[in-house]
C-alpha cells in the first residue's frame, strides 16, 4: 500500500504512527495535493493528503476513515476499542485531536497571508479558544492515567501525541506545557515510542 502526504501534517503523522505502530509495511509518497503535477487528486478528489492507496487500487481517506481500515484489515494490536461504547470515547480523543490540529493548521496558516489581508482578531481568539478547550479537556480526561483510554496504548493516546506536536512544529508560541502540567510529562512519555519519534514533524 502506498500513503501519500507530507511529514508536516498531523494528519498523516496519525495515520504513520498507526501504521508504525501496527508494523504495517507501506511505501511513503510524499506529495501535497495542490503542487503542480500531484497524483494526490485522482486518488482523492478533495486533493488532501492523507490518502492510502491499497495495491488493489483502491483509495481511501480522510484520516479517520483510513484507520479505521488499517485498524480493521490487520491483526495486534488493536488500536481502536471492537466494544461500542469504548470505541465511541476513543473516537471522540479522536476527534479531539482532528479539532485542536484543525484549529492550529487555520491559525498557522493565516499567519502566512500579509498582516493587512488577514482574519480579523475575533477569528484569532475563536480559533485560540477551540485549542486551549480542546488541551483543558485533554488534560482533565487524562489525569494521572497512563494511557488516556483504558490500560494500554490506543487512537486515543495518538491524537493527544499528533495534536500537540503539532501545536509545538506550527505554533510554539503556545505554552501548553506550564498550563497542562500532566500533558507534558505524557507528551515526554510518548516520544519515547519507535512510532512516535520516527514520525516527528519536519
Ligand atoms: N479531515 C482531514 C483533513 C486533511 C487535511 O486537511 N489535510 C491538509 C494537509 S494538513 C490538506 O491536504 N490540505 C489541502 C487542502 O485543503 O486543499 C483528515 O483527517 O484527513
Amino acid at each position: 500500500m502506498r500513503l501519500f502526504g507530507t511529514p508536516a501534517s498531523p494528519y498523516v503523522r496519525k495515520v504513520r504512527i498507526v501504521l508504525e505502530e501496527k508494523r504495517i509495511p507501506y511505501e511513503y509518497i510524499i506529495e501535497r495535493g495542490s503542487a503542480p503535477g500531484s497524483r494526490v487528486p485522482q486518488f482523492n478528489p478533495l486533493g488532501k493528503i492523507p490518502v492510502l492507496v491499497l495495491d488493489d487500487g483502491r483509495a481511501i481517506y480522510d484520516s479517520p476513515v483510513i484507520v479505521e481500515y488499517l485498524d480493521g484489515a490487520s491483526g495486534e494490536p488493536k488500536l481502536i476499542p471492537a466494544d461500542f461504547d469504548q470505541r465511541v470515547e476513543v473516537r471522540r480523543w479522536e476527534a479531539l485531536g482532528d479539532g485542536v490540529a484543525d484549529a492550529t493548521v487555520a491559525v498557522s496558516h493565516e499567519y502566512r497571508e500579509p498582516k493587512d489581508r488577514q482574519r480579523s482578531a475575533a477569528w484569532f481568539e475563536r480559533q485560540r479558544q477551540k485549542i486551549d478547550r480542546g488541551l483543558s479537556v485533554m488534560a482533565k480526561d487524562l489525569g494521572e492515567r497512563e494511557f488516556c483510554h483504558g490500560s494500554r496504548f490506543s487512537l486515543a493516546d495518538i491524537a493527544v501525541v499528533f495534536a500537540l506536536g503539532y501545536l509545538d512544529y506550527a505554533l510554539a508560541e503556545v505554552e501548553w506545557r506550564g498550563a497542562h502540567l500532566n500533558l507534558a510529562r505524557f507528551a515526554e512519555r510518548m516520544a519515547k515510542r519507535d512510532a512516535c519519534a520516527r514520525t516527528v514533524q519536519s
